[in-house]
């Protein structure tokens, strides 16, 4: 295999500005500009992940792959194309100029004849990983497990019938948070995979319930044994592939993290496409997780409004992002995580910078989307609308009700006396919606504020 397999893309990919006719530049996205008291790099940390992009040969349930990814090939000795897969990834990621990538356990090694050897393979990536990011600079947003591709995962992992399935993937997250610890990742994700049901009239869903909270508890609690300091972060997604996933939505997966006393140990990543797939709008779980203290990282992407399953489709929409966007600045930025490009190329992109195209127009969207977003912040009129909406609750009547001093005998009796008659107010939704706009249609991108100032 060739020593660079992007040869066709020489050098990192450079700032052109919104004049560029380069495709391969970016527009939007400037590493180094201040947005908000911190590096554009920093608010956005901008992940590539190693699965659809370098792992998956652009097949679907009608076809072959498509794609040209020669370290797929079967008849390769298995380690030898797994090295190559990585050499041409952080290649990729390099030249893109990113800081970050993500990966599970059987993107980067592949499965041996045992779980023996199935460790092995991965400690000697993880090793080859590690060389690649001393050389890189390049950091770990996150890692994970597989628990889905191999046919012992078909009826589930934690909520198996088979206790012994649970013992497998006990021993492969074990692993693979430990070897997640070792390259020093910012988070752990557990996406559900195939814990749900396909039916019914098979499925003890109380006992699957019970299986899975003794996972996560046990999950945590390795953990802390091993020290690793990242976060843990669950992956909402409501069906796909089983039909009925139990980690539907961001509420969903608060419910069952309060039940079983698992809120303090989890946060959430949530991704684009399966907020969809759940019927909300993304910035809703994004205002949802944060509004409970869940949130955690996202996996950019989109979907298609016009069919139901996971397109994955690079995220080319300004609008929706800045709206997710504004709630994650409103909540002060990221911590631990992310954007993580989980997102598929379309099928006919079959030449090599394809790849390099798809995640440009992501991250300068994002880019764009996060100078919108901080042009709604120091703008202001949002949020001071907001606040006005509710100002009533910090007076006299607001306050006596939460504060628990009032009954709704009282309430009513000042009703009944005519003292209190609200009314309507107006939500002022188009109003609102306007100012949005206007932020997304100014022609100037907003001012650059300089670090530490914070507006
Ligand atoms: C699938 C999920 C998956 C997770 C990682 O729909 O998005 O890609 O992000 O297991
Ligand atoms: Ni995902
Ligand atoms: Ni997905």
């Amino acid at each position: 295999m060739e020593d660079s397999f992007f040869s066709g893309v020489t050098g990192r990919i450079p700032y052109g500005g919104l004049d560029s006719v380069d495709p391969l530049s970016f527009h939007v996205y400037q590493p180094d500009r201040m947005v908000l008291g911190k590096r554009m790099e920093d608010q956005l940390r901008i992940a590539i992940c190693l699965w659809h992009s370098f792992n998956w040969p652009g097949s679907d349930v009608f076809g072959a792959g498509t794609f040209d990814r020669p370290w797929l090939d079967s008849r390769l000795e298995p380690m030898l194309a797994a090295r190559a897969k990585l050499d041409a990834a952080f290649e990729f990621i390099s030249k893109l100029g990113v800081p970050f990538f993500c990966f599970h356990d059987r993107d980067i090694a592949p499965e041996g004849r045992g779980f023996a050897e199935s460790r092995a393979n991965l400690e000697a990536m993880v090793g080859a990983a590690e060389e690649h990011m001393a050389r890189t600079g390049v950091k770990l947003l996150w890692g994970t497990a597989n628990l889905f591709s191999h046919p012992r995962y078909a009826g589930g992992a934690a909520t198996n019938p088979d206790p012994e399935v649970f013992a497998y993937a006990a021993a492969q997250v074990k692993l693979m948070l430990e070897m997640t610890k070792r390259l020093n990742g910012a988070n752990y994700v557990l996406w559900g995979g195939r814990e749900g049901y396909e039916t019914l009239l098979n499925t003890d869903v109380a006992r699957e319930e019970a299986q899975f909270a003794r996972f996560l508890s046990m999950v945590a609690e390795h953990k802390h044994r091993i020290g690793f300091k990242g976060a843990l972060l669950i992956e909402p997604k409501p069906q796909e592939p089983t039909k009925h996933q139990y980690d539907y939505d961001a509420a969903t997966v608060h419910g069952f993290l309060v039940r079983h006393g698992l809120d303090g140990e989890y946060r959430l990543n949530l991704e684009v496409n399966h907020a969809t797939l759940a019927g909300h709008s993304f910035h809703h779980e994004v205002a949802y997780a944060i509004t409970h203290g869940m949130f955690g990282s996202v996996d950019a992407n989109r979907g298609d409004y016009q069919n139901g399953w996971d397109t994955d489709q690079f995220p080319n929409s300004v609008d929706e992002l800045s709206l997710a966007v504004y709630e994650v600045l409103r909540s002060g930025g990221f911590e631990t995580g992310g954007f993580n490009f989980d997102t598929k190329l379309r099928r006919q992109s079959i030449d090599r910078a394809d790849l390099f195209h798809a995640h440009i127009g992501g991250i300068d969207t994002l880019a764009k989307a996060l100078l919108v977003a901080t042009a709604m912040i120091e703008d202001g009129r949002l949020e001071q609308l907001r606040a006005e909406r509710y100002a009533s609750w910090d007076g006299e009547l607001g306050r006596s009700i939460l504060s628990g001093d009032v009954l709704f005998e009282m309430l009513a009796g000042r009703v009944e006396t005519g003292e209190i008659d609200p009314r309507p107010r107006s939500g002022h939704q188009e109003m609102l919606e306007n100012i949005v706009n206007q932020e997304i249609w100014s022609a100037d991108q907003p001012a650059v504020v300089e670090a530490g100032e914070r507006r």
